[in-house]
């Protein structure tokens, strides 16, 4: 079901109607060139497959704001001095905003959605006030939460981490955090809670005994986990890897380093991976390299959808539209068969010079657009008989006879000199990569 359009007492973006699909040869700016929503793909609508979400950080608090000079956008939600009637504001802003967008979720952090108190008495109860609210323009609209989380980064009080802080102190205060963000997330019936650790990590090892705080870290964890289960969380809790930034040396590294991490501390029943793809590629991999580590573990719970610039070395977070990029993701979420829980959250910012109201609306038009063309892309490259084949049949020789054996376990090293002598030096097989890669080319319409 589309979304229904709800506009507070005041209407945020006059002259902006629901956005709409219009078809890829559509001159209009403002409506969906592929982002047919209804679509039946293998079965599924392009909102099932996609679950599209608009996050509220970047696209209803951040003003363009950079480390060299303040925020260029002034947006009207942010007039009130009083910083909760600023949250009430901006939550009909972002109603407004995901309605006529047309998108089916949202994720926000805690801080973003209520102000910081002087106690966590006086934080909890503003943002149980704006929970009430967000839950009644939930019901009103059909806007549904993708993911809640915890602001564990910005305080001042966290520059020596958060649940990895040497202080003790800090950690409790995170704690008061989780739980009342995890409360808020359970109110709004969040699909999944997301943990990012941006402080979570070190900039000096000799200060730093990383074993403690690593396994500081997994208790936080662990006890969050409990407690979201304790009121009726029902779905994963996601971290979401990142190498650097703030941090300099990120606990969350990459999806195999959390990957390892949740195993090592017996969290993998519990805990999936939130995918970003800048954070991939700050990483020195792929988008779809990472993905697929997090998919090939069972651990593929969400993806924060953006992208990075290949010249700058830090999370610039810019709408996806390179739809190769696009179609490589779309590749290995349809092959681990879709998501469940998870969905495409838009963790992306328009530039510093993007300053006319719509262009929040054209940011996310252009990333669906870029995600549905690349999943339709996706699905018909997967049904191409070559595109299929060749990785199948490289590894044909496990299939039956001695490579099977080997997989089962049967072969010892001696058995495996003795095949080797028998049968001679191998023949060389190519690995066809142009060929596959002219065919993805192919398909690139
Ligand atoms: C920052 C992260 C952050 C998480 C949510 O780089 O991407 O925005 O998605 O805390
Ligand atoms: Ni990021
Ligand atoms: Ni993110």
């Amino acid at each position: 079901m589309s979304a229904k359009i709800v506009v507070g007492k005041r209407e945020y973006f006059k002259g902006i109607a629901r956005i709409s699909y219009e078809g890829p040869t559509s001159t209009n700016p403002l409506a969906y060139k592929y982002y047919d929503e209804d679509r039946k793909v293998d079965g599924k609508t392009l909102r099932d497959h996609l679950r599209f979400a608009v996050c509220y950080w970047h696209t209803f608090c951040g003003g363009g704001g950079d480390p060299f000079g303040p925020g260029t956008r002034h947006y009207a939600w942010n007039e009130s001095s009083d910083p909760l009637q600023q949250a009430r504001d901006k939550l009909d802003a972002a109603f407004e905003f995901f309605s006529k967008l047309n998108a089916p979720f949202y994720c926000f952090h805690d801080r973003d959605i209520a102000p910081e108190g002087r106690n966590p008495e006086e934080s909890e109860r503003m943002l149980k006030e704006i929970v009430k609210l967000a839950k009644e323009k939930q019901e009103a609209s059909g806007v549904r939460l993708l993911w809640g989380t915890a602001n564990l980064f910005s305080h001042p009080r966290y520059m020596n981490g958060a649940a990895t802080n040497p202080d003790f102190a800090v950690v409790a205060h995170a704690a008061a955090q989780v739980k009342v963000a995890l409360e808020a997330t359970v109110e709004l019936g969040g699909a999944n809670y997301v943990f990012w650790g941006g402080r979570e990590g070190y900039s000096y090892l000799f200060n730093t005994d990383m074993k403690r705080e690593r396994e500081h870290m997994a208790m936080f964890l662990r006890k969050s986990a409990e407690y979201g289960r304790g009121i009726g969380f029902k779905g994963p809790y996601l971290i979401e890897p990142k190498p650097m930034e703030p941090s300099k040396h990120q606990y969350d590294f990459d999806s195999a380093t959390v990957i390892g991490f949740l195993r090592e501390f017996g969290l993998e029943k519990d805990f999936k991976l939130n995918v970003e793809n800048n954070h991939a590629t700050l990483a020195h991999h792929s988008f779809a390299h990472d993905l697929q580590v997090a998919a090939d573990a069972g651990m593929l719970g969400s993806i924060d959808a953006n992208r990075g610039d290949p010249q700058n070395g830090w999370d610039t977070d810019q709408f996806p539209i390179l739809l190769y990029d696009c179609v490589e993701a779309m590749l290995v979420v349809l092959g681990m068969g879709g998501f469940t829980t998870g969905g495409f959250n838009f963790d992306a910012k328009i530039r510093r010079n993007s300053t006319d109201l719509e262009d929040i609306f054209l940011g996310h038009i252009g990333g669906m657009d870029a995600f549905a063309r690349a999943l339709l892309i996706a699905s018909e490259l997967r049904k191409d008989a070559v595109f299929g084949r060749v990785r199948r049949e490289r590894y044909a020789s496990f299939d039956k006879g001695e490579g099977a054996r080997f997989e089962r376990g049967e072969l010892g090293l001696k058995e495996l000199r003795d095949i080797a002598a028998k049968a001679g030096e191998p023949r060389l097989s190519s690995g066809k990569q142009e060929l596959l890669e002219n065919i993805v080319n192919q398909y690139l319409r």
